[in-house]
């Protein structure tokens, strides 16, 4: 059988991506879990085309919330030419029954447990229409085939060694998705990560870790950081801040070469903070805490979420200073967005404050799907977007990088410097810097609102 797994993507700026860093994991783990007597492509929509008049029995189309709409609109197209199509990942786990009116079989949850079930189906003529995935242990997960990605990403080695998190953030989905917390055999990590049949040298000394919340097990993240200082990579990974009350595992994690941690700061206001369900992060505390990073040279990543029930314009706007003081080297900036499966959906429900009308293309992390507290949602899209120019403006991006260039270790100012300059780019180059094909119109949504609640 021959089967294309597409990763369904909308460009998020009108002039598209000038470079594209890391690629998805979740096409090419797919790609390895299928039994090898099935011929696999892999395609990224996010930067190579997809073919509609493919010679493929099977399309699978994995996307989140964002993106539903043009995963809809290819199942269409490929149901009108005969193909049968599949559908799963973190929209249609929260949102089957929709999905299944465009395709011909769901997948619920994690796909390990139901992947060869479902080519085996279609070889017998009983494909089902659901599938729910078990999470399992994650004792069978096979390297990724690596071998299947698109050269235009510039990082090839994508690694999960943990799945979940032990915490519960109201935006987030991780806690239903991937329940618990599993690992990995650490030797299955180690094979993924020295695989080396790259091109370049710093895809060959890069591991960029696409975990929730990699060292939320202490013994075993300390176990395998030491497993890794031979290997000599540069890593990357998500954490949340609590790591920085252990110095051991901060000194493992310089020694074995991780040049950048990712945090969900979030924000900078108590009542936000409470509203998003924070409760590991101090305000008073992110300055110390970044500095015990980058007093052993690590960079630090870290989301800032606008339009929490605390947030004002101005204190959106303020998010530009306050992540400068406290030595954020590469801030991620994104609008509150109420996904299915979360704490944060089922309120805004509850409130009536999901704006009526908005198709799936406003819920992906960069448009306003709903009424904010305390202001309107073109408001929060404005001083979001100002947040954006200011926090990437030229000054801002010489300070951190002249900061930076003191602080970090050699990788991680590469990595600080090429995100920075990558970002105020986009600013200088969109001047409006995040457009969605034109879905980022709110006049007709001002009408629909009653106003501030
Ligand atoms: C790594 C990661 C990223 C990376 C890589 C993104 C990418 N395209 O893969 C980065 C940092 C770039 C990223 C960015 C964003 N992310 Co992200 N990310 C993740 C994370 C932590 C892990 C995903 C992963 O690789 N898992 C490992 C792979 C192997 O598994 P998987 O993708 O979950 O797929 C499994 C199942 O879903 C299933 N499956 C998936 N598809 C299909 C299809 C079929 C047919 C079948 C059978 C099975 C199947 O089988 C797989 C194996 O079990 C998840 C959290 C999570 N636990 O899912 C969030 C998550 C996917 N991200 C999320 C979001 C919102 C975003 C952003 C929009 C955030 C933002 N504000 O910008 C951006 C958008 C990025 C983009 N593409 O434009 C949300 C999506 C929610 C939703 N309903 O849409 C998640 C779930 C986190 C959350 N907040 O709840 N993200
Ligand atoms: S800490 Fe991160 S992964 Fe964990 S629940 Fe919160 S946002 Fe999700």
């Amino acid at each position: 059988m021959k089967i294309d797994i597409i990763i369904v993507y909308i460009q998020r700026y009108q002039k598209g991506h000038e470079l594209h860093f890391v690629p998805p994991l979740t096409g090419i783990h797919l790609a390895a879990l299928t039994p090898a007597k099935h011929q696999v492509r892999v395609i990224h929509q996010q930067v190579e085309p997809v073919n509609l008049d493919t010679d493929a029995d099977v399309v699978v189309l994995s996307f989140f919330s964002g993106f539903a709409p043009e995963a809809y609109r290819l199942a269409k197209a490929y149901r009108q030419r005969g193909k049968m199509t599949i559908a799963g990942g973190p929209h249609v786990t929260f949102a089957p029954e929709e999905a299944l009116r465009f395709v011909d079989a769901v997948v619920i949850g994690e796909g390990e447990s139901v992947w060869a079930q479902i080519f085996e189906d279609i070889e017998q003529n009983q494909l089902q229409l659901r599938y729910v995935g078990e999470s399992l242990p994650l004792t069978e997960i096979p390297t990724p085939r690596y071998d299947l990605l698109p050269s235009k990403y510039m990082v090839r080695r994508v690694v999960q060694a943990t799945r979940g998190c032990p915490f519960s953030c109201s935006f987030c989905t991780v806690p239903m998705l991937n329940p618990g917390f599993r690992t990995r055999p650490i030797e299955a990590v180690l094979n993924d990560i020295r695989y080396n049949d790259f091109p370049h040298w710093w895809q060959r000394k890069l591991v960029w870790f696409w975990d929730d919340n990699l060292t939320a097990n202490r013994p075993y993240i300390k176990e395998l950081l030491r497993q890794m200082i031979p290997l000599k990579k540069w890593w990357l990974t998500q954490a949340s801040m609590d790591i920085t009350q252990d110095e051991e595992l901060l000194d493992l994690m310089r020694d074995s070469g991780c040049i950048g941690v990712f945090f969900g700061i979030e924000s900078f206001g108590t009542e936000s903070l409470i509203d998003a369900g924070k409760r590991q992060n101090k305000v008073a505390e992110y300055q110390s805490k970044i500095k015990k990073l980058h007093d052993r040279g690590i960079g630090v990543m870290a989301g800032f979420i606008s339009g929490l029930d605390g947030d004002t314009p101005d204190s959106i706007r303020d998010t530009a200073n306050q992540l400068e003081e406290i030595g954020v080297d590469v801030p991620f900036l994104s609008v509150l967005t109420p996904f299915k499966g979360t704490r944060a959906y089922a309120k805004m429900e509850d409130q009536g404050r999901l704006i009526p009308g908005l198709g799936w293309e406003f819920y992906n992390g960069y448009n306003v799907a709903f009424q904010p507290a305390k202001m309107m949602p073109q408001e929060l899209l404005n001083a979001h977007r100002e947040l954006w120019r200011l926090a990437f403006s030229i000054t801002m991006v010489v300070r951190r990088l002249f900061r930076s260039l003191f602080t970090l270790r050699l990788g991680a100012f590469m990595l600080c410097g090429i995100m920075n300059l990558f970002y105020s780019l986009k600013v200088l180059r969109h001047n409006e810097p995040i457009c969605f094909n034109g879905t980022d119109n709110y006049a007709t949504i001002r009408d629909t609102i009653a106003g501030p609640i």
